[in-house]
């Protein structure tokens, strides 16, 4: 059953020039969805910022400030300090960055907004590669993928940098893993993260027909792989110390996600055993840190 958006007023429109299957706008419309109207965004460089449209056209029926690459989280939070003063508590501020724009470029603004607490929703729209410029790895490019840069005779080398990990590490009120192929479990987290105060992100997982190389009605399909080998597990971290492992699908091997993509094809036999055993061994890790920390916490809701 495909699942209807709550907003009553419909926030993304028709007529976007995302490309088909476009997890990333997927994920957008989810996210709005909870959001709703009383929400300004604060979007840098990157496909987003150009399938919006072009001025005075854009697909988002609320505003959008379309800033320098390394500068979203800083003015994210120039904009709320200023609604602030302003008297204005309710609206959410939404920073919506890809990987390019978190990961690398973005880091120190998030790092430093971070670290003051400030009161934004920082969004990260994983697609894995800086895929508005044409396909070139970035930090939150899987080992052994291809992209334009790294080509099929030196894949990628280096295994993606684990962002919950980092940006948790600054003790904010609320971290998250979500994924488009969870729709729910998404849905749930923007709605947590809307009800608190303080600095929250979400690492939000989407699929990009485009760069990886699949079909674009895969989508969905390649984000639920995701979740189900445990690729993309699904995860919150409460106040940097509280680790607690969303609801997901029993366990599956690393093949039916790493075969339905073309940036994974051709693998040897060795890249995709190791693909496997970093995999498990990230798994492993993550659930011996939630099954030591969530007896110290109090306020975590139910799954
Ligand atoms: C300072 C700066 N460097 C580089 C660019 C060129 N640029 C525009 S979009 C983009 C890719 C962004 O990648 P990501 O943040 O992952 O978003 P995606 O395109 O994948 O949605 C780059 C490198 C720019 N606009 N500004
Ligand atoms: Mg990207």
């Amino acid at each position: 059953m495909i699942e209807q958006p709550r907003a009553e007023k419909e926030l993304f429109t028709p007529g976007h020039y995302g490309c088909p299957g476009c997890g990333a706008a997927l994920a957008m419309r989810q996210t709005l969805s909870v959001l709703g109207e009383d929400t300004i965004i604060v979007m840098p460089a990157g496909c987003w910022s150009t399938f919006i449209g072009i001025y005075p056209y854009s697909c988002l029926n609320v505003p959008v400030a379309s800033v320098a690459f390394a500068s979203t989280a800083g003015v994210a939070s120039g904009v709320k300090n200023g609604l602030s003063i302003q008297g204005n508590e309710h609206t959410t501020v939404l920073a919506w960055a890809g990987d390019g724009g978190t990961f690398d470029i973005g880091l120190q603004a998030l790092s430093g907004a971070a670290e003051r607490n400030e009161d934004i929703l920082f969004i990260c729209y994983d697609n894995e590669a800086y895929m508005n410029t044409g396909i070139q790895r970035s930090s939150a490019t899987p080992a052994g993928s291809w992209t334009t840069t790294t080509p099929e005779s030196a894949r990628k080398a280096q295994r993606k940098k684990n962002i919950l990990e980092i940006v948790s590490a600054h003790r904010i009120p609320y971290a998250a893993t979500a994924s488009i192929g969870a729709p729910t479990d998404l849905e749930k987290k923007v709605e947590w993260a809307k009800g608190i105060k303080g600095s929250r992100f979400i690492h939000l997982f989407a699929s990009c027909p485009t760069g990886w190389r699949h079909g674009p009605e895969l989508s969905l399909e390649v984000a639920r792989k995701a979740v189900k080998s445990r690729v993309f597990p699904l995860y919150e971290v409460f106040d940097g110390d509280t680790w607690k492992i969303s609801p997901m699908p029993d366990k599956e091997t690393v093949d039916g996600y790493l075969k339905c993509q073309g940036r994974f094809r051709n693998m040897s036999v060795g890249q995709h055993q190791d693909f496997q055993r970093q995999v498990d061994e990230d798994w492993e890790r993550l659930l011996e840190r939630c099954r030591t920390s969530m007896d110290r916490k109090k306020n975590v809701p139910a799954n």
